[in-house]
């Protein structure tokens, strides 16, 4: 790369792949890009996504689970943006027919009580939120087969496409919470301390993160902590999730 015309063509590419659910292949089949580059093209693609009138309504880690990092052999979190087009009521129904090969993955949100400052070295990530709750996420990588390198993955928004979020409850430790997420057929069982050994310190990898892309957290967003088990297939019927202690989500996929 990399002009600013490189970054807008691929965010433009990614952005017609999920508008059309049609997939395609690796950027970095064909592009030479690092990951600052990769931070710009997922910028490029949200702020499409804002031009259309959605509004960013939080942020999403991903790579948190030890296992994830060694499959990609990365050992860096990664950072993702949600919109309001992308979340679903809990209880609501999902169309299956928006995504291109949908995974859902059982997590846990934090909701941001106050800006975060990025440029105060003494800021305190766990005071900037005030509630926390049972959550899931649909992934739905824009490519083929859901190959990607790690700067693919960052530039298509970190696979981002859908959420939802049970009741939001007072902050508590949550370090080894039992996790059990059920989609049609298919059950997946594991534990919060798969997100960074204490989904927390998401918290704090999200922190330095944001600072490093200058991605803003603002009062009122939610955080998706990352998965605390491997992604499952996301098919039609009921998908339910439930984190110990803190209740069950779910959603009606048709
Ligand atoms: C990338 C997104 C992974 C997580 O929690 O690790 C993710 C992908 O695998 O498509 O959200």
């Amino acid at each position: 790369m990399s002009t600013a015309s490189t970054v807008e063509a691929l965010a433009e590419r990614l952005d017609t792949a999920q508008t059309t659910c049609t997939d395609t292949p690796s950027l970095a089949d064909t592009h030479d890009f690092d990951i600052a580059e990769a931070y710009a093209v997922q910028a490029a693609l949200v702020a499409r996504r804002e031009a259309r009138g959605e509004r960013v309504t939080g942020v999403k880690l991903g790579f948190t689970s030890k296992a994830k990092m060694a499959q990609m052999g990365v050992s860096d979190v990664i950072v993702g943006r949600l919109t309001d087009a992308m979340r679903v009521a809990n209880g609501g129904d999902l169309d299956l027919g928006r995504f291109i090969h949908p995974k859902v993955e059982p997590e846990v949100a934090y909701r941001i009580r106050r800006d975060v400052d990025l440029d105060d070295p003494t800021t305190d990530i766990e005071s900037c939120v005030d509630a926390l709750a049972p959550a899931m996420e649909v992934i739905d990588s824009r490519y083929r087969d859901f190959r990607f390198t790690y700067e693919d993955v960052v530039a298509d928004n970190t696979s981002a496409s859908a959420y939802v979020i049970g009741s939001w409850r007072p902050l508590e430790s949550v370090p080894n919470r039992a996790v059990r997420l059920v989609s049609g057929g298919t059950e997946t069982v594991g534990s919060t301390a798969a997100i960074l050994g204490d989904p927390v310190r998401a918290l704090h990898a999200l922190l330095d993160m944001c600072r490093r892309r200058s991605i803003p957290l603002r009062a009122g967003q939610v955080v998706l902590a990352g998965a605390a088990t491997a992604a499952v297939p996301l098919t039609a019927g009921v998908t339910t999730c439930e984190v110990a202690g803190l209740g069950t989500v779910e959603v009606r996929v048709i």
